[in-house]
């Protein structure tokens, strides 16, 4: 299968559609994900389009990463979590929803149960009160 401009997070990258969003360099931004699992659930995606991982760049693969380690070490103090979940899914059978390369950051507490994956809406206020707490945490 191949690369669908359109899909949503490609949109995003464009600025076509807004994202609350709390860290961006070359490689990838990171913004919040509408439906969080738990609080502070934050996505990287590379600016580089691939569907997935499946048909990512080794080189793109290993700059992201860099970025989800910057990321999740934020999530993880802005939270007061005592670990981090690191998430990602290849094609609709694993999971995928969003055809561009993702991965989702989840700052879990001890004993915090995470919700479903396909949840519901966010309250927007809400999610931009925690992407003002991981911004604080990037310094
Ligand atoms: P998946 O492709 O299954 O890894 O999940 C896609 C995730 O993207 C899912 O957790 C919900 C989130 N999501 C879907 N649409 C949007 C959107 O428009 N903005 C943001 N920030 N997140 C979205």
């Amino acid at each position: 299968m191949s690369y669908d401009p359109n899909n949503i997070f490609a949109k995003i990258l464009r600025g076509e559609i807004p994202c609350h969003r709390v860290y961006e360099d070359e490689v990838a931004p990171a913004f919040m994900d509408v439906m969080p699992m738990v609080e502070g659930h934050t996505l990287v995606i590379p600016k580089s389009p691939s569907r997935n991982l499946l048909d990512a760049e080794a080189k793109v693969l290993g700059q992201t990463m860099a970025v989800v380690q910057r990321v999740a070490l934020a999530t993880k103090q802005a939270f007061g979590a005592d670990g981090v979940q690191i998430r990602q899914y290849n094609e609709a059978a694993a999971g995928q929803s969003v055809f561009h390369l993702h991965f989702h950051i989840l700052p879990v507490r001890d004993g915090e149960s995470i919700r479903p994956h396909t949840g519901t809406m966010a309250d927007h206020g809400v999610l931009a009160q925690h992407a003002a707490l991981i911004r604080a945490a990037l310094g």
